[in-house]
């Protein structure tokens, strides 16, 4: 039979089971586009921007069996995709990266979009490939999906050049597509050393990241029969529930919140489990690691890339968890849960929000006040898209998260304008799930045209907008040591305007006797499937644990003779202004 590269990509997205594709046509992909639409197994989303479109991929894949495919036009299509590229390349989400290429065919130079895109795309993906021939593109994207999917997930390139994707071909059969068995871990003398070390420990605490998000039973499991109070990092923030007596907050060490901090300060052994103990999980590495870490990772490259470890278990965290507990409890005795202990992570739990409470301000929303209601209103299973921010910290600590992928957010890439097309792909991916996003308005100044694309395809997204009219979490870095704030006061962003410009509906959140009826009513628009913008005057002016103890950490590392100087010329802004 003779077929088109663009129909074989199509009969290779649709046999991968490929949901959604986003992107923008040009010349070299209205073929594919074309075989798109003729596909009753994948929709097509137009976005308005690229980068748009890779962050709504970059959702599909942390939250749904469906692995994100962008579909782009060379050259520019993958410049503007790079940062959704780039934090799924760094967050470790699997995504399949397709564009249209110049023609091979013709000896032509200096055609339209081309450029050495696998030179660009080398940096930002796991592999990149290029289609030469018609019978290539189907085991091409088969081994492009595997090597996004397997090990530590991340993004695959592939160009199908568009004389590929326009012109038919002669094609024999068509390979079908067989799933990868299932991960099997081989590490007796490791989960045995484990063990031993686990029956020794007098305070076993588990630091868990994105890493153990299909493995939550397993992680609750583990944590019981060692009583082990459980910190998770930034990235996994919904992988042990925020309701179980033994999590503890996000991070352990000086950036964390005081139950986190306290119950770890007599770690002597831990898990660590699903983490590659990366900047900001750490507190800028601030964080104390005992010597006794067992170290599980897919990724076996993040075992002592920053802190040694005992035992390191190369291996999917739910196999290995399984393995671990057979181990465990052949050879451990379950340990009995220890009332102080929880008692103390309670208290230091409402003590850290009671420090909120107390800090009410006329005029503006109360945080804490914000998440409390926002939590209540929220089924377990509701999805948070969180962006980059002040905000941030402030969900992390503030939001109790009840189970496990129901918090996306950009974490090592680290990419302001993440939450407003991410919560898109969330609600596409998980049309029956409630999904909330938390944005500052910096960020949501970067991605909110996006806002259009959840219009047009009747998405009831909710988007809160904390606006502070400022880049707060870099305003407060400049704050006391330069005594001034260059650049990080933006615009008067007008916030209804936006909801006008793109067909979302708009509620203001002035202080906190409206928070009540605005989440009630934005939650109502939402349902009827309407994107809903609340523009929330939010009060900044309590630092979060994380804020003041990444700033402690990074200064406390400074050489003595750079801290003076800091410190004078702190000293002297704060006299002259
Ligand atoms: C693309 C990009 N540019 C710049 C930064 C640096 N940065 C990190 S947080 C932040 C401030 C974000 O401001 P806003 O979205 O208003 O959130 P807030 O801190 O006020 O909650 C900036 C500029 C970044 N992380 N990503
Ligand atoms: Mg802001």
């Amino acid at each position: 039979m003779k077929r088109t590269g663009a129909w074989l990509a199509v009969y290779a997205l649709e046999q991968i089971g490929a949901r959604f594709t986003f992107g923008i046509p040009g010349v070299h992909t209205t073929e594919l586009y074309d075989a798109l639409n003729n596909s009753n197994r994948i929709t097509p989303v137009l976005v308005t921007h690229e980068g748009g479109g890779a962050f709504m991929a970059d959702a599909v894949g942390r939250l749904s069996d469906s692995i994100g495919v962008l579909t782009v036009v060379p050259a520019a299509g993958l410049t503007h995709a790079a940062s959704g590229i780039g934090e799924a390349f760094l967050d470790g989400v699997p995504m399949l990266v397709i564009s249209g290429g110049p023609r091979t065919d013709t000896g032509h130079h200096y055609q339209l979009h081309q450029m050495d895109t696998h030179k660009f795309m080398g940096g930002l993906t796991k592999a990149t490939f290029r289609a030469t021939r018609h019978d290539q593109v189907v085991p091409m994207l088969f081994e492009a999906y595997a090597i996004a999917t397997s090990g530590e997930p991340g993004p695959v390139f592939v160009e199908l050049p568009v004389n590929i994707l326009m012109m038919t071909e002669e094609i024999g059969e068509l390979p079908q597509f067989r799933p990868a068995p299932p991960p099997r871990v081989d590490a007796a003398a490791e989960m045995t050393r484990a063990a031993e070390l686990l029956r020794a420990a007098r305070h076993a605490c588990i630091f868990a990241g994105w890493g153990a998000r299909d493995a939550n039973d397993d992680l609750i499991r583990l944590a019981e029969w060692l009583e082990a109070p459980v910190a998770t990092t930034l990235q996994g923030l919904s992988v042990f529930p925020g309701n179980h007596p033994l999590h503890v907050g996000f991070g352990f060490g000086a950036s964390a919140v005081p139950a986190a901090q306290n119950a770890f300060a007599e770690c002597d052994v831990m898990v660590a489990i699903g983490t590659r103990f990366s900047e900001i999980a750490t507190g800028s590495y601030g964080a104390k690691v005992p010597e006794n870490l067992i170290h599980i990772d897919i990724n076996p490259d993040v075992f002592g890339a920053n802190f040694p470890a005992k035992v390191a278990i190369a291996g999917d965290a739910g196999a290995v968890l399984k393995g671990l507990m057979t181990e465990l409890e052949a050879k451990v005795p379950r340990r009995p849960p220890q009332a102080a202990m929880r008692e103390r992570i309670s208290k230091d739990k409402a003590a850290y929000r009671e420090s909120w409470y107390r800090n009410d301000a006329e005029g503006l929303v109360n945080p804490v006040r914000f998440f409390d209601e926002l939590r209540r209103r929220m089924p377990d299973d509701g999805i948070v898209v969180i962006d980059d921010g002040n905000h941030t910290f402030l969900t992390a600590e503030l939001m109790p998260i009840h189970s496990s992928k129901s918090v996306i957010l950009p974490t090592d890439f680290n990419c302001m304008g993440y939450a407003v097309p991410a919560a898109i792909g969330a609600k596409l991916a998980c049309p029956d799930r409630s999904v909330q996003a938390i944005v500052g308005d910096g960020a949501f100044m970067m991605t909110c045209m996006e806002i259009l694309t959840a219009a047009s395809n009747d998405l009831g997204v909710v988007y809160y907008v904390f606006n502070d009219g400022e880049l707060a979490q870099i305003g407060q870095a400049q704050a006391i040591p330069y005594g001034r704030k260059p650049c990080t006061q933006i615009g008067k962003l007008n916030i209804e305007g936006v909801a006008l410009a793109t067909g979302a509906a708009f509620l203001p959140m002035n202080d906190n006797t409206a928070i009540a009826g605005v989440i009630a009513k934005a939650n109502e628009i939402a349902h009827g499937g309407k994107p809903v913008i609340v523009g929330v005057k939010i009060d900044y002016s309590k630092r979060t644990a994380f804020t003041l103890g990444a700033v402690k950490t990074n200064f406390g590392r400074f050489p003595l003779n750079e801290k003076l100087r800091f410190l004078t010329r702190a000293a002297v802004r704060h006299v002259t202004g």
